[in-house]
């Protein structure tokens, strides 16, 4: 009798919902740019790199909260299939009943977001001869009216339509043949999409470009090395920085700089913030000077295509510091001052805050256990007070030069795996690494398509008992609130949610929830291969669900070095995870 009245109420609730809805929506034309603005706020997709422009990658939604968790079960995991797997870094899209995921090898995967049954599988046909440093990932994918779009890593953007996976336009946005390659999500500002480039340790020229979202066509090129000239609509806009102002001689047109993680947009100020990469080489001694505008983040205007300013986290960086990490927008009040703010965790360890209308410092405080390359962060200037014994020695002759002990490693303080920022707890959760590296230069010419470094490297642990830990960072005074230590180290990205949990992935195979506030760990559960994409969560039908990539891989099993005993019994794989609470 029981059971019939739930079941009668049910279908009364739901008769008057649909009588009391709007039309059923079309979302045949697809989102557009505002649905994209707005993504941040509409709990019922996930249509950014980030969760909304300012990819704080933070949900309102409760639903799965401190009390519940321990009810999250898996719905259903799609395999991404064949032989090809490797890293799986990439964030879910959710629309309209089906999930997105990029895979490694520049493949992208439609799945019905309920039962996880394939729809269409795009394969890029990849050359011989790429030269992705660091793994075949891939971060994800943007989607703009009827398109799906991502890079792949023979340096190509691709625009697919979302409903059959057929290619609608293919643009080269740099040469593979010279070490350019592409990974990063694409974001989309303005109607036009924007992304960066890859290739900083073969010597390339970082750049960010602004395309035609219909078309493709390029409507801005803007590179991130002085010297070099700027494009808007086929014609010269301006060269970026004063020739020769921070670097000697010809080393700036092989200057690197990449922008190889992408980028965030502030529809307030107009601006999209770039993070730059290392300079080129990494023999710091071949390139007197800071070097602009490497290690930095740059604000460039959308409409313009110009750098509006920048701001460089290592000066003249001798240990691929690569400050290419993302830089986060959020407003808070400050000294009784409401601020327009950003946030970046730098790979060299610390944790900087922006104001975000003209890159004026706010303050720098260390994240990680040990920097020894700098005794901190002038609170006046803004630069590093660099260690007289920190950076690794001049080559002589033949010879390499001094070897030093650096830390963060070079893999950083935090890599490319995303923060998250909870609009609840005011706290930044940053997934960071404690590692050193011994660290040598050796001579280096330049050659077209061959790594350009200069120097080598053995990565190291510095702690016992944990190389990863997620960290919870106020950005108002600096101060670590909690840590959660992990054994390998931290490469996937995070979320916070309005039910005070924060989820992040392990190398070991799990998706973990910790309590926002405390870091006590709530929840987990083993996926079969290392964690290393970004969850997402959305809700559908009343219920919230939770996504994952799984798949071993990236940057540190090709150059764990010692650290690679905490990972070396990890399996490969390739699927995407979704959850849901198990309802009794
Ligand atoms: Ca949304
Ligand atoms: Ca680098």
């Amino acid at each position: 009798m029981k059971g019939r009245f739930k079941t009668l109420a049910v279908a009364l609730a739901a008769s008057c919902a649909a009588m009391s809805a709007p039309a059923v929506a079309d979302n045949h034309a697809g989102p557009n740019m505002n649905d994209l603005l707005n993504d941040a706020d509409s709990t019922g997709d996930v249509l950014t790199y980030g969760m909304g422009p300012w990819q704080q990658r933070y949900s309102k939604l409760d639903k799965v909260n401190t009390q519940t968790v321990k009810r999250l079960v898996p719905v259903f995991s799609a395999s991404l299939g064949g032989e090809k797997q490797r890293g799986q870094e990439a964030q879910p899209i959710v629309y309209d009943g089906t999930i997105y995921v990029t895979g490694s090898y520049s493949r992208v995967f439609a799945f019905d977001a309920k039962t996880g049954e394939k729809k269409w599988e795009y394969n890029a046909r990849l050359p011989d001869g790429i030269m992705p440093c660091c793994d075949v990932v891939n971060r994800g994918a943007a989607i703009h009216g009827d398109k799906i779009i991502f890079a792949t890593l023979d340096a190509h953007l691709v625009a697919l339509n979302r409903e059959t996976g057929k290619v609608i336009w293919n643009k080269e946005i740099g040469d593979y043949k010279a070490g350019y390659s592409a990974t990063a999500a694409p974001i989309i500002a303005k109607d036009m999409v924007i992304t960066g480039n890859s290739g900083g340790e073969f010597g390339i020229v970082g750049a960010v470009q602004a395309r035609d979202v219909n078309t493709g066509e390029l409507i801005w090129d803007r590179p991130t090395i002085e010297g070099h000239m700027g494009t808007m609509r086929g014609k010269d806009n301006g060269i970026t920085g004063t020739t020769n102002a921070t670097w000697e001689g010809d080393l700036w047109k092989t200057g690197g700089g990449a922008t190889w993680l992408g980028g965030t947009y502030d529809p307030g100020t107009n601006l999209v913030y770039f993070g730059t990469g290392n300079p080129a080489p990494w023999n710091s001694h071949l390139r007197p000077g800071d070097n602009l505008y490497t290690s930095s983040t740059v604000a460039i205007d959308v409409d313009t295509g110009k750098i509006k300013w920048h701001y460089q986290t290592t000066p003249h960086d001798g240990w691929d510091f690569d400050g290419v990490n993302e830089f986060i927008p959020f407003d808070a009040t400050i000294k009784g001052k409401k601020m327009q703010l950003g946030a970046k965790a730098d790979r060299n360890g610390y944790f900087y805050v922006l104001d975000r209308t003209n890159g004026k410092f706010i303050g720098a405080h260390k994240f990680v256990m040990q920097t020894t390359w700098a005794d901190g962060i002038d609170q006046k200037t803004g630069r590093p007070n660099f260690t007289s014994d920190g950076r690794p020695g001049a080559p002589s002759g033949a010879d390499k030069g001094k070897v030093v002990f650096a830390s963060p490693s070079f893999l950083g303080g935090k890599n490319w795996m995303p923060m998250a920022y909870s609009q609840d707890t005011g706290l930044f959760y940053i997934p960071s690494n404690d590692w050193g590296m011994d660290i040598w230069n050796e001579p280096i010419a330049y050659k077209k398509g061959a790594a350009y470094l200069g120097a080598g490297f053995t990565i190291k642990p510095i702690a016992d008992d944990h190389i990863g830990a997620l960290r919870a960072m106020d950005p108002k005074t600096g101060k670590i609130v909690w840590e959660a230590k992990n054994p390998a180290p931290l490469w996937g990205g995070v979320l916070a949610t309005g039910g005070n949990l924060v989820f992040t992935g392990t190398p070991e195979g799990y998706l973990k929830a910790f309590d926002a506030k405390t870091g006590q760990e709530l929840w987990k559960f083993q996926t079969g291969s290392g964690v290393v994409g970004s969850p997402v969560t959305w809700e559908d039908g009343g219920e919230q669900y939770v996504a994952v990539m799984s798949g071993w891989g990236g940057a540190v099993p090709l150059w764990g070095g010692e650290v690679a005993k905490t990972f070396k019994d990890i399996s490969q794989g390739g699927s995407l995870w979704v959850f849901k609470l198990y309802n009794q």
